[in-house]
């Protein structure tokens, strides 16, 4: 019982990758059925879970497999546009045509403001809905204090605050889900993506497993998977846990730190840091009280963390 489309697919022969394995694909139908495909019969096209495809039906057998245009690619590198399919080989690709990105942070205690940043220095540019889900926030009993020094910082980013032990914050999230789209869930091993799933459906029962002492998860989930969710009449894909987010060269710190880059054109000189030197515009807009000192030093953070990752070609561990 897994169906994988939008509601407004009402095109017949039209299928998608709910799932894939080593040697084959799994699509799914609008009639909720599922077919394997070999991905030897594919030719040379690369296929990812999300995408959708057409074809014809030739003696009781699936033929004349087509891709349709992806809306969007989904990937743990961040330097693409949705409308580049030239993807280098750094470029994990982990879904296609993701209407709503739901990226999980747990508040146990290895939670940091630094990993919100580095998942929306590496998500935000792809071209798709995204949300920080705070997830297990039972855990950490001053979040809400947390919770409003952050939204201060970065007002532009949408956070959803969640706990299975606490239904309205079930329902707030719900409330978030636009029927008849797909949405996916990333985020680290153990930070409750499969039992948030199993929460919000009955369809599907996903393996969940406790985390280890040091709250890091143990690669319960293995392959991703679309879940179709009748009750809410949702598409979501369940991902495996990240292990770090891969990063190139290229990250847009414009989504956290607009206000700083749009004062920085100001500044004396061109590659001016904003630390000590004269004229600058940055220094001048926080003694102004125009920009929070906070978030220079955040910016300062996450500049340095960028370049010692591209010089050692490092990932981001989580
Ligand atoms: N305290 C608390 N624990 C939770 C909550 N949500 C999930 N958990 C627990 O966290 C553990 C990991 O949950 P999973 O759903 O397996 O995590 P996952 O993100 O799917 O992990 P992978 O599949 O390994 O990527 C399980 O023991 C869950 O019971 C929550 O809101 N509060
Ligand atoms: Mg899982
Ligand atoms: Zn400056």
């Amino acid at each position: 019982m897994i169906s994988a489309f939008s509601i407004d697919d009402k095109e017949s022969n039209i299928a998608r990758i709910i799932s894939e394995h080593r040697s084959e694909y799994i699509l799914g139908f609008q009639s909720n059925d599922t077919q394997k495909i070999n991905k030897l019969s594919l030719k040379k096209q690369l296929y990812y879970v999300g995408d959708f495809i057409k074809y014809s039906v030739t003696n009781n057998s699936i033929s004349n497999i087509e891709l349709l245009p992806r809306k969007n690619v989904i990937c743990k590198s961040s330097n693409i546009t949705a409308k580049s399919y030239n993807f280098s080989e750094s470029n994990q690709i982990l879904a296609t045509n993701v209407d709503q990105l739901f990226i999980f942070i747990p508040l146990d205690k290895n939670f940091s403001l630094s990993k919100i940043e580095r998942y929306i220095l590496v998500f935000s540019q792809q071209n798709v809905d995204l949300t920080i889900v705070l997830s297990k926030k039972d855990l950490f009993s001053n979040y809400k204090e947390y919770l409003s020094k952050v939204k201060q910082l970065y007002p532009k980013i949408n956070i959803c605050p969640i706990s299975l032990y606490d239904e309205l914050s079930i329902k707030k999230f719900r409330e978030l889900l636009i029927p008849g789209k797909t949405g996916m869930f990333i985020g680290a091993s153990g930070a409750g993506k499969s039992s948030l799933l199993n929460h919000l459906q009955t369809n599907y029962t996903a393996r969940v497993n406790n985390v280890r002492n040091d709250y890091k998860g143990k690669h319960t989930t293995t392959s991703s998977l679309i879940i179709f969710c009748p009750e809410i009449e949702y598409n979501i894909i369940d991902t495996p846990g990240f292990k770090g987010i891969d990063t190139t060269l290229s990250v847009d710190t414009k989504i956290l730190f607009e206000e700083i880059e749009e004062y920085a054109k100001y500044c004396k000189f061109n590659d001016c840091l904003h630390l000590t030197e004269p004229k600058c515009a940055v220094k001048e807009a926080i003694n102004n009280g125009i920009i929070k000192p906070e978030i220079l030093e955040r910016y300062h953070y996450n500049i340095k963390k960028l370049e010692l990752l591209s010089k050692r070609r490092a990932s981001w561990r989580l």
